[in-house]
């Protein structure tokens, strides 16, 4: 059986445990969510650059970014048949909201309500990349009122609920002490304590590292690499990206206007584009032949900020990309969203089944414990067994002590045995460090290499008790893939 569907029985057993009683319809829904898109809060410091990464990754502009009342609520992004926004206030019940599309932004009207007033709003939109995957925007830590402080860390570490999100990508601009404490208690629950499996770390606002250099990613990508490798944030989040989100959603949202505007400069001899793009405000106010309004400059540096259009009109000029097509692909691709992309698919996506089952279990195990009826030690005994049992579990747990420094060996053999988890990613061939493209008897040699050398570990007297407990965890990764390869042939 499935960890899924072993999860749903352990479930289905739990709702004729208590049913008729106040957990009854939690439960339901718990099971439900089993089947529904993964979810995925983004969360980080106040402007932190969240709600525009948002955006990218849905690749419209769904989400307000700077000021308004809606950055301060908790946000839910849902695919559906059609457009609607429906607002749960604390006290009440839900209602529909009125917005407006302006210029792809959407305005919700909060009709009446505070954000203080209102829990959560849940935009349903068609849109394509919200099939895989619910986002949830949340206001900014450390912001401006307490309370909204409070609000999101409820969402992400609620005391007496399922934590809403299964997985969380958490920005981070230069490392805080805010931001270990949070991640910390996002990551302070059963599974693995603390946790690095579902959260993935972004250097956000990339570009402005460097200070809009042309070279601002190269820096953003060395910094991201040293912070992925600090124990620190290795023990909270998996690995660290840089994504110069605002790039990112411009490309993915860009328009003919404003390609034809780069164009502009990118007409200019090499050394007066330059000059002009010293700075955002020469840019603003100097060389009026360049046939551009004050205002028509103002929008796009809004959009691009000043690496943006440096970045964009270079492309323009060396031809790299010639039409907006051609200029979205490389902008998104350089502004690291492609990467961030691939590595959501390979942490959480491929991994979903785990998030999921590990969200439900969490939110059983804390029912059980809160609440004994009859039946439900059996429950209880059910969700444990699972959780001890179940490989994927395992993995992560091993992963987890790795990530906490509490395995050691040298250092090729903890890089691989992580890998080999699944730490990387848990496609086969990531597992074996071999191409994505690789043939299935190429993947079936180097497993069973990899299962030997593994059980020779396991087995050598001389291996410490944590890394004989990791190896045998190895062991049975190394089988699952060979039984899976075998089932193909
Ligand atoms: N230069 C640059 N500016 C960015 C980037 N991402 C966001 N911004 C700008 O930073 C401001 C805040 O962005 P948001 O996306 O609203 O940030 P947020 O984290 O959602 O903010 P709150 O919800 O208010 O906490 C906006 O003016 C964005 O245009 C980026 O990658 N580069
Ligand atoms: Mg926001």
């Amino acid at each position: 059986m499935t960890l899924i569907d072993r999860t749903r029985t352990v479930l289905t057993q739990a709702i004729a445990v208590y049913r008729g009683s106040e957990h009854d319809r939690r439960l339901t829904a718990v099971r439900d969510r089993l089947d529904e898109p993964l979810r995925v809060a983004v969360a980080g410091r106040v402007k932190a650059g969240k709600s525009t990464l948002l955006n990218a990754l849905v690749g419209e502009r769904l989400a307000p970014t700077d000021a308004g009342e809606c950055t301060r609520v908790v946000t839910w992004y849902q695919d559906g048949h059609s457009y609607q926004v429906l607002a749960v206030p604390k006290q009440g019940e839900p209602r529909q909201l009125r917005f407006t599309r302006d210029d792809g932004v959407i305005d919700i009207d909060l009709g009446g309500l505070s954000s203080a007033e209102v829990a959560q709003l849940v935009v349903t939109w068609p849109a394509r990349a919200l099939r895989t995957v619910t986002l949830i925007d949340t206001p900014g830590i450390g912001s401006l009122t307490e309370q909204n402080a409070q609000h999101t860390w409820g969402l992400l570490v609620p005391d007496d609920e399922e934590t809403p999100a299964d997985a969380v990508v958490y920005l981070l601009r230069h490392l805080h002490a805010n931001d270990i404490e949070f991640l910390r208690a996002f990551h302070d629950t059963e599974v693995s304590r603390p946790s690095p499996v579902n959260a993935i770390g972004v250097l956000s606002r990339a570009d402005e590292i460097g200070v809009g250099r042309i070279d601002s990613m190269a820096s953003a990508r060395r910094i991201a690499t040293r912070l992925g490798t600090d124990a620190n944030v290795r023990r909270l989040v998996q690995s660290v990206v840089p994504v110069a989100g605002l790039l990112a959603e411009t490309a993915v949202t860009l328009t003919e206007v404003e390609v034809g505007q780069l164009r502009r400069v990118a007409d200019l001899p090499v050394r007066q584009a330059e000059e002009l793009l010293l700075s955002a405000d020469r840019f603003a106010q100097t060389m009026p032949e360049l046939g551009l309004t004050s205002i028509e400059r103002e929008a796009l540096l809004a959009r691009f900020g000043v690496f943006g259009v440096r970045l964009a009109s270079t492309l323009l000029r060396r031809e790299v990309a010639g039409t907006a097509t051609e200029l979205s692909r490389e902008l998104a691709d350089r502004s690291g969203l492609n990467n961030l992309r691939e590595i959501i698919e390979s942490l959480f996506f491929e991994r979903r089944d785990v998030l999921k089952s590990r969200s439900a279990l969490l939110a059983l195990a804390e029912i059980t414990r809160s609440c004994a009826r009859p039946g439900s030690a059996a429950v209880a005994a059910g969700v444990e067994e699972i959780m001890a049992s179940a490989h994927p579990f395992n993995e992560l747990r091993v992963l987890s002590s790795l990530r906490a420094g509490w395995i050691s060996g040298k250092p090729d053999v903890v890089a691989e045995l992580e890998q080999l988890i699944g730490g990387s990613g848990s496609s086969t061939s990531q597992r074996l460090r071999l191409p994505p493209d690789a043939a299935d008897t190429e993947l079936a040699a180097t497993a069973e290499q990899a299962l030997a050398r593994w059980q020779r570990r396991a087995e050598n007297p001389m291996t410490s008790y944590e890394m004989t407990v990791a190896a045998r965890v190895a062991v049975r990764s190394c089988e699952g893939m060979l039984a899976v390869l075998g089932r193909s042939r």
